[in-house]
């Protein structure tokens, strides 16, 4: 790690919202006096009844309760839309870039994102979708997945986003988890030029369904599907039977915006559940401090919309600040390595915001496809996901930002709903690898791990979790408060615990160093070690099986499996593609093992808990420092665990 330092330049400090000694001061505020501070941003959005609370917050292991602003009255699409109208109707909101670069770009207004999204949202009434009912998006990145999410935040309706990326079991079980009525999609998605087959999927995955869930499809591509009659509606036909003109609903401050699921340490992936009005105050205030957004600027975060990041800084962050938001279909690689840049140039972007493991793989093709564009209008440069290795931060500060953009790596979850720790570009001297120094509002403390005592010294290294909270804060699990209280508030009593490990440097700075719980980082996306190990074990062929991360140059971690076959089953190069693809079919590509290592026995303690530790450090390729074997009720396992290792790297 470097602990070179980059302050801002004394020019982008003067023009910026915040500079140094604004950040101190404006920090100062918000803990000293959370209320006052909360309560005059909270005015940044349009309230229809104003609220007179502000904060009600209880982080007691079996009390947990959070709520903000909570007798205000509001309407999350409106902010984003409506009360933009009078001033920008004519502005671009969105502007889409296709997969394939030879297609045209759309640009649409406000205006038009008006039309529309009153359109869908009268089409999801029509369909018997109301206030508090849950939908299901399972779209690619096309405009209608920004249609349907304020769609149904105008009407009230929860979305529950699914990554089209996630094959059919994993979709059906996020439909059933929170009993969906309607699911959103596509014919075919276009990615990379690759072909998804979303419908089919949806077809698949709705099988057995006997709730009758409807789907509403973009025609995407024209590509034939098999249609579920009575069931199946196509976008394009039910829109002209309705008017533009939807209403706002009016709904509280802590109603329900959104579900998302996400991968924990445990079990399968959990309802993270957003809520509007602090929610909303919070994404919108994060993405014009941190990046620095000045009205007219062009944004572009290159996530998905099926992950927290494309939520909160493709749609409501950028669209309630009234900023004209990118939205990109395609991949960084193609039609080659140089497509961002294209991009950025085409579309003259001023704030760029992606994960590391994309620029460690664009990297890796030469600065060519980097230097052949013109890249002059990039003001500001984001990171998210994983921690940046400090080669990545100097290539993108140089080669991407010609040593003119200050970086920004916005430490979040899916769970905070907003950047929680993050430079401001106009304030911050940044450390290459570091995210820097909390947002206004939050309180990062560092404890010690086993003790969970609170390390007071500015010097410290432990686990990360928040004293306090902050309006973006999930407020439960979907149908779980039970499991929101036991994954967050029980191991670190009062605390909100991140279940990040992390080291604060002299200067207060905060370096997170990864996770401390069984999930893995894969290319900035979650993933549940036990998710993994349960598709695994659900192949015929496989009696146990044991999930750990290791490093990966370009992913950041990748996936090492260790598989113990039934009796009988013969450990085969074949097998071995078989179960990688098998994995591949339960959930999707991003959880497909990198490594499979066949077990014959898996290290286990004499009750039978596997020793992940030593896996761990097998699979690093790290075994001279297994530490203590004792306690395994076979050590000798571990000797042929090694000499069978994949990752001799
Ligand atoms: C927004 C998002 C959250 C986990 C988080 C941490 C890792 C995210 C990071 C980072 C180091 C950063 N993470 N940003 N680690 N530096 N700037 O990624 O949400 O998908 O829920 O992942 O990602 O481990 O706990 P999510």
């Amino acid at each position: 790690m470097s602990d070179k330092t980059y302050p801002p330049s004394a020019d982008f400090a003067a023009k910026a919202h915040v500079d140094a000694a604004g950040y101190a001061e404006m920090y100062k505020t918000s803990i000293d006096n959370p209320e006052a501070f909360w309560a005059e941003h909270g005015k940044r959005i349009d309230w229809i009844k104003p609220f007179s609370k502000v904060k009600d917050v209880n982080f007691n292991f079996g009390e947990v309760s959070i709520k903000w602003f909570e007798d205000g009255t509001l309407n999350v699409a409106a902010n984003c839309i409506d009360r933009h109208l009078e001033t920008r109707a004519d502005q671009t909101a969105i502007i889409w870039e296709p997969d394939d670069p030879n297609d045209d770009a759309l640009h649409i207004t406000y205006r038009e994102l008006h039309e529309q999204v009153g359109r869908m949202a009268n089409v999801l009434k029509s369909l018997g979708v109301g206030k508090g009912d849950r939908v299901v998006i399972y779209l690619p990145m096309i405009p209608e997945a920004a249609y349907a999410m304020l769609a149904c935040a105008r009407i009230g309706a929860i979305h529950s986003i699914v990554f089209a990326g996630f094959s059919p079991d994993a979709l059906g079980a996020r439909v059933n988890g929170c009993d969906a009525k309607l699911v959103i999609t596509a014919d075919t998605a276009p990615r990379g030029g690759r072909q998804t087959k979303l419908k089919d999927n949806v077809n698949q995955a709705l099988l057995h369904d006997t709730t009758d869930v409807k789907c509403l499809v973009v025609r995407r591509t024209g590509d034939q599907i098999a249609w579920r009659r009575d069931l199946d509606f196509w976008w394009h036909e039910e829109a002209e039977k309705v008017s533009a003109d939807c209403p706002p609903e009016e709904m509280g401050a802590e109603d329900p915006l959104f579900i998302l699921y996400t991968s924990g340490s445990t079990g399968q992936p959990k309802g993270v559940v957003h809520t509007s009005g602090g929610y909303l105050v919070y994404a919108a205030m994060t993405h014009q401090y941190t990046f620095d957004y000045h009205d007219g600027d062009i944004f572009w975060c290159t996530a998905d919309v099926g992950w927290v990041t494309g939520h909160s800084y493709i749609i409501y962050g950028p669209l309630a600040n009234g900023a004209t938001t990118l939205m990109f279909e395609g991949v960084p690689t193609y039609p080659d390595a140089g497509r961002f840049w294209a991009v950025c140039e085409k579309h003259k972007v001023n704030q760029f915001y992606t994960a590391p493991t994309a620029i460690r793989a664009l990297m890796g093709q030469g600065n060519d496809f980097v230097t052949r564009y013109d890249l002059s209008d990039l003001k500001v440069l984001g990171t998210v996901g994983e921690p940046i290795n400090p080669e990545a931060w100097n290539w993108y500060n140089e080669v991407v930002g010609k040593g003119n953009c200050p970086i920004v790596d916005t430490w979040w979850q899916t769970e905070t709903g907003g950047h929680l720790i993050t430079p401001l570009p106009g304030a911050t001297a940044t450390k290459p690898g570091s995210a820097t120094l909390p947002f206004f509002g939050v309180q990062p403390v560092v404890l010690e791990p086993e003790s969970g005592k609170e390390i007071t010294e500015t010097v410290a290294e432990g686990v990360l979790a928040l004293k306090d909270s902050w309006p973006g804060q999930m407020r439960t699990v979907w149908g779980d408060h039970d499991r929101f209280q036991s994954t967050y508030f029980q191991q670190y009593k009062g605390y909100y615990f991140s279940g990040d490990g992390c080291r604060r440097d002299a200067d207060g700075y905060y370096w997170i160093t990864g996770r401390v719980d069984d999930v893995i980082n894969v290319s900035g996306h979650r993933m549940g070690t036990a998710e993994v190990e349960s598709a695994l074990v659900a192949h015929a062929k496989v009696a146990e099986a044991a999930v750990v991360g290791y490093p990966h140059d370009i992913k950041g971690q990748g996936i090492y499996a260790y598989v113990t076959l039934m009796t009988g089953e013969e450990p085969t190069d074949a097998l071995r593609k078989e179960l990688s693809e098998w994995v591949r079919h339960e959930i999707g590509p991003i959880a497909k093992p990198d490594l499979i290592q066949w077990a014959p026995g898996l290290p286990k303690t004499r009750s039978g808990k596997i020793m992940r530790r030593i896996l761990r450090k097998i699979a690093e390729n790290d075994y001279g420092s297994l530490g203590d074997t004792s306690t395994l009720a076979d050590p000798s396992v571990v000797d042929e665990l090694i000499e069978n290792r994949m990752n001799r790297g």
